[in-house]
């Protein structure tokens, strides 16, 4: 196989999607020295056949507004590979959602949850509806109007949603309701990131930024460092950044900076727990603003308009927010500043340019797919949780997202370690992945 001809082929059947070939490209070109070490994934088509989905709904949804007036979007569910288990993986409601977004989310998601040590397979989904300035009502009559539509697509066996940017636990509340009413069953394990009380894992909401921490924890300690005392800035004010700050700054780092689409807060002294709380309220008023957070504490906060959490100086940045949200311009900008690690908190937050440059100046990168895997991976005990019909502790949950985290990196170092002893984080995932994903379908025969 050759990256560039596979790549070629792709782009000519699927013109104009970026997102989804930037994906697919970064996986080919880490894996291609080893997938032509074995011929019977040539011989069998792998690479051709993983990087197509399995299958894509797109189905209409429609509600009404407080105002009463008719409002259409459209929503999609895309079952990307289900070699080592059922499709599972987010659903994402943002403005700018299209199939090129979901298809590269559920390609990364294929490759991560492989890395999870659990049996999940790669799925993603959503909607181009636009959470910002929605009522708690409006959020509502969406969910349950998309929920009409994807529930016959999915189910515990088959194929399992979860939250993404612009779903929480709200939204899945709401979708559950619908789902039930439709289904005439008390089916929890259909959806993961539900409220504690009716199924939802402990620690669910937490896991993507605590096990983001565990891992750089584990990345640290590798290169012989420590985070304490680190300054930390990172993007975003959603969930995933709410608990990578969490932890962060339960770990003795100092988070010095928190972004949203408006600008940055650069907090010199270090996030408080109060304001940690706010990143709540800020998520749930659907303003979308991180202004609020220097209205709300002034002069602890500082808000700059249109700047990013990368011209904030730091030790560590951990992009928590968006994809291809850290440029090449960004990573000169954080070197400049005397930032030494980068763990990419976000699904392909960092531009290809901007790894190649980190790589090139020895500054510690690691990949979404690894870093942000605990998210994913409490779903799966989720799961556990839901088929067993009982609940763990937070001490156990927490255990298992721990020892997850150390397994997803040891994949890392078995397979990213070059031959100057150097770890390659991007290519150890990616193969790591890979050959698990690759082997189930070898052995599943040509379907
Ligand atoms: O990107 C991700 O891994 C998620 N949005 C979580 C998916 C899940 O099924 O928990």
């Amino acid at each position: 196989m050759k990256t560039a001809d596979i790549m070629a082929n792709l782009a000519a059947k699927h013109p104009g999607e970026n997102e989804y070939l930037q994906a697919v490209q970064e996986v080919l070109e880490s894996i291609e020295e080893v997938y032509n070490q074995h011929p019977e994934f040539e011989k069998a088509k792998i690479v051709e056949r993983m990087v197509e989905p399995d299958r894509i709904f797109t189905f209409r949804v429609t509600w009404v507004d407080d105002k009463g007036d008719v409002q259409t979007n459209l929503g999609y569910r895309i079952q990307f590979n289900s070699a080592i288990g059922p499709y599972k993986g987010g659903l994402r409601f943002h403005k700018a959602v299209v199939p090129s977004m979901l298809k590269f989310l559920g390609f990364e998601q294929t490759f991560k949850n492989a890395l999870t040590t659990l049996p999940m397979g790669g799925a993603k989904g959503g909607s181009d509806f636009d959470p910002v300035g929605k009522s708690n009502d409006e959020i509502m009559r969406f969910c349950q109007a998309f929920m009409t539509e994807l529930w016959n697509c999915i189910g515990p066996d088959q194929d399992i949603p979860a939250g993404d940017v612009g779903v929480g636990g709200r939204e899945i509340g709401f979708m559950y309701g619908m789902y039930k009413k439709l289904a005439r069953e008390y089916n929890t394990g259909v959806l993961t990131g539900k409220g504690s009380t009716w199924g939802g894992s402990i620690l669910r909401p937490e896991a993507t930024g605590f096990g983001a921490l565990y891992f750089t924890q584990h990345l640290l300690e590798t290169a012989g460092k420590n985070i304490k005392d680190k300054k930390v800035a990172l993007s975003g004010f959603g969930n995933v950044a709410w608990g990578a700050a969490t932890k962060a700054k339960e770990l003795g780092a100092k988070v010095v900076a928190i972004s949203g689409p408006d600008g940055v807060c650069e907090i010199p002294d270090g996030i408080t727990d109060e304001m940690i709380d706010y990143m709540l309220d800020m998520r749930a008023s659907n303003r979308n603003k991180v202004e609020d957070m220097a209205t709300k504490f002034p002069g602890k906060a500082k808000f700059t308009a249109g700047k990013k959490a990368w011209s904030v100086a730091c030790d560590i940045a951990l992009p928590c927010a968006f994809q291809n949200e850290l440029s090449e311009d960004d990573a000169k900008e954080l070197e400049k500043n005397g930032c030494w690690c980068c763990c990419e908190v976000s699904n392909m937050g960092c531009q290809p340019g901007a790894i190649h440059y980190f790589q090139s100046k020895g500054i510690l990168f690691a990949p979404g797919k690894a870093v942000n895997a605990g998210g994913v991976a409490t779903s799966g005990l989720e799961m556990t949780q839901n088929a067993s019909h009982i609940s763990w502790s937070a001490k156990e949950v927490d255990d298992k997202l721990h020892f997850i985290m150390q397994s997803i990196h040891e994949q890392c170092v078995k397979y990213g370690t070059q031959p100057d002893g150097r770890i390659d984080y991007v290519k150890g995932a990616n193969i790591a992945g890979f050959m698990k994903v690759a082997t189930a379908m070898l052995e599943q025969g040509i379907i």
